[in-house]
């Protein structure tokens, strides 16, 4: 990352330029927490991660299995609907890519579930490509669990509602699910950059 000096532009910037999204600001060093319930704390021995639905088979992983899996760090800004976005969070994680490796599916939709109920719907091609992981650390530690720990998914270039924290698995449908979010008004995409915050928008 380059940084540009205040004295050389004029003005302070924090990144690239065009690097916030419309109508949202830079929240610096805070991490706010954001849940719509309590947090469900589940053990490690208790964890597992299934791909399931419109699939040749149900894959699934213990967290034993999940942490043999290849691992990549992954360096992001991600953006809150409520307004603050966080540049340069550090993560390290599992691809969807990955866990999706040998998935045979006709299925384009994926419905997201987590413990303490929570869902969220995303198209199955904004998983794939180096788009989404599903991570258990934050900063170097394991992640948080008012951050999702043991594991949540992280689906940066979407608005953090759709990175589903205390991730359990992926439901594969042929036809759009909405989830938590989605069925009381927000945007069934969330595309920050095109400000796609609630339905209709
Ligand atoms: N399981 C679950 N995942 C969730 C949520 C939730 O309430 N439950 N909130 C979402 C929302 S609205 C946001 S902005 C982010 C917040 O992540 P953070 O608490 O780590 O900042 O988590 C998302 N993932
Ligand atoms: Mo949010």
């Amino acid at each position: 990352m380059s940084f540009i000096t205040r004295g050389f532009t004029g003005r302070r910037r924090s990144g690239p330029p065009g690097r916030l999204p419309p109508g949202q600001h830079d929240v610096g060093s805070d991490f706010p927490v954001l849940s719509a319930g309590p947090v469900p704390y589940t053990k490690t021995d208790d964890w597992d991660f299934a791909v399931q639905g419109q699939v040749d088979e149900v894959r699934r992983w213990t967290w034993e299995e999940f942490r043999q899996l290849p691992r990549t760090p992954i360096t992001v800004d991600i953006h809150c609907v409520t307004s603050w976005s966080k540049f340069d969070t550090e993560w390290e994680g599992v691809s969807l890519d990955t866990l999706l490796e040998d998935v045979e599916t006709t299925a384009e939709y994926v419905l997201a579930y987590c413990d303490g109920g929570y869902t969220t719907n995303l198209p199955l091609e904004d998983l794939l490509d180096n788009q989404a992981w599903v991570v258990d650390t934050y900063d170097g530690e394991p992640l948080a669990d008012e951050h999702g720990g043991p594991a949540r998914l992280l689906v940066p270039h979407l608005y953090l509602w759709k990175s589903a924290k205390w991730v359990r698995g992926l439901v594969l449908n042929l036809v759009d699910e909405p989830g938590f979010w989605e069925t009381f008004g927000y945007h069934n995409y969330g595309d920050p950059w095109k400000e796609q915050r609630y339905a209709g928008d």
